[in-house]
């Protein structure tokens, strides 16, 4: 770190008072990283495709990211904030860029030849320390018939990551059980996975950009008897944002399959302007060519750095 830390993210420090003094500094590193450093925004990279999707459907249409090292020097190069992925992965480059991309293991992982939403426990926090992690990361399925054990597992992880100095990233999907496919991004719901990842103590919390719907017919009256605004995707940021505990957790938006530049830098611009942290690009970033993709990340970096 050779910039101070900045107003902007001592004021976001000062969200998790009361946390491990280790736990803050790697969430400072984390927001002191690359060319958001010091600006209270980040963008990171995760590439877990592979062990969600299968390797051609993630890696096929850019085969370069086949190779570990390409999406270690991708991040580095577009001056991101973080690389999130399974432990082989990170394994695989950790050693050779050791100091130059914060890392964020992903602690448990779901492929989808299985018929149960469920993850497996594919990781441990010292593996996370062996490799200089900052933080470890995980998913729930708030919804799934298997949520509750995920839950535990998280508050098991969590306690030994804290313990440890990591920041805990909690991967909110909403999956499985009554929710249909438009369920798993329907605005209530995804503010819920939200909360429930606040309230299990993630210091970071990765969620979809939700649509307008409300899905619970229980959360209806709520939502209309407050007039809670959903129409823009800003105001629907904000709502998400405000059930993270009012803003004083980080919330970032993931990127989904890949979409045209103009696509993912309005919705970029909707996240920025709902008062959401950030994103977390996987596809949309490793699947394009590497002039392709910095320049789409540049396109990213630069809305969250702007106000235009
Ligand atoms: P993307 O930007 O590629 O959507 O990555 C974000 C992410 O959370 C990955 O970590 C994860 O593998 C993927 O989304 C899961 O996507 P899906 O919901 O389509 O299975």
């Amino acid at each position: 770190m050779t910039m101070r830390v900045t107003d902007r993210v001592r004021e976001i420090l000062g969200y998790y008072d009361g946390e491990q003094p280790g736990v803050k500094t790697s969430l400072a590193r984390l927001l002191m990283q690359g060319r958001l450093a010091g600006s209270g925004r980040m963008v990171i990279l995760p590439v877990d495709q592979g062990f969600e999707h299968g390797p051609a459907r993630s890696f096929a249409p850019n085969p370069a990211a086949y190779d570990p090292r390409y999406v270690f020097e991708l991040a580095i190069e577009a001056g991101l904030s973080a690389l999130a992925a399974p432990l082989g992965l990170l394994r695989a480059g950790a050693d050779r860029y050791a100091g130059e991309i914060p890392l964020i293991l992903k602690i448990n992982n779901a492929n989808s030849l299985g018929t149960v939403k469920d993850e497996a426990i594919t990781a441990t926090v010292r593996d996370a320390t062996e490799l200089g992690c900052s933080a470890i990361g995980f998913t729930i399925y708030p919804g799934s018939d298997r949520q509750y054990d995920m839950f535990e597992e998280i508050r098991a992880a969590s306690a030994e990551a804290r313990a440890a100095g990591l920041a805990v990233v909690i991967w909110a999907y909403p999956r499985g059980g009554i929710l249909e496919a438009e369920g798993e991004t329907a605005l209530d719901v995804i503010a819920y996975g939200a909360h429930m990842a606040a309230l299990l103590g993630a210091h970071i919390i990765k969620v979809k950009p939700p649509t307008s719907l409300v899905f619970d017919p229980a959360a209806r009256p709520a939502y209309e008897k407050a007039a809670i605004p959903r129409d823009r995707l800003e105001d629907r940021i904000a709502h998400v944002v405000q059930s993270a505990f009012d803003g004083r957790r980080i919330v970032i938006f993931s990127g989904g399959p890949a979409r045209d530049d103009a696509a993912v830098l309005e919705e970029a611009r909707g996240i920025r302007d709902g008062g959401g942290f950030g994103s977390i690009v996987g596809r949309n970033a490793f699947q394009r060519t590497r002039r392709d993709a910095l320049q789409l990340l540049d396109g990213i970096v630069t809305t969250y750095l702007g106000t235009a």
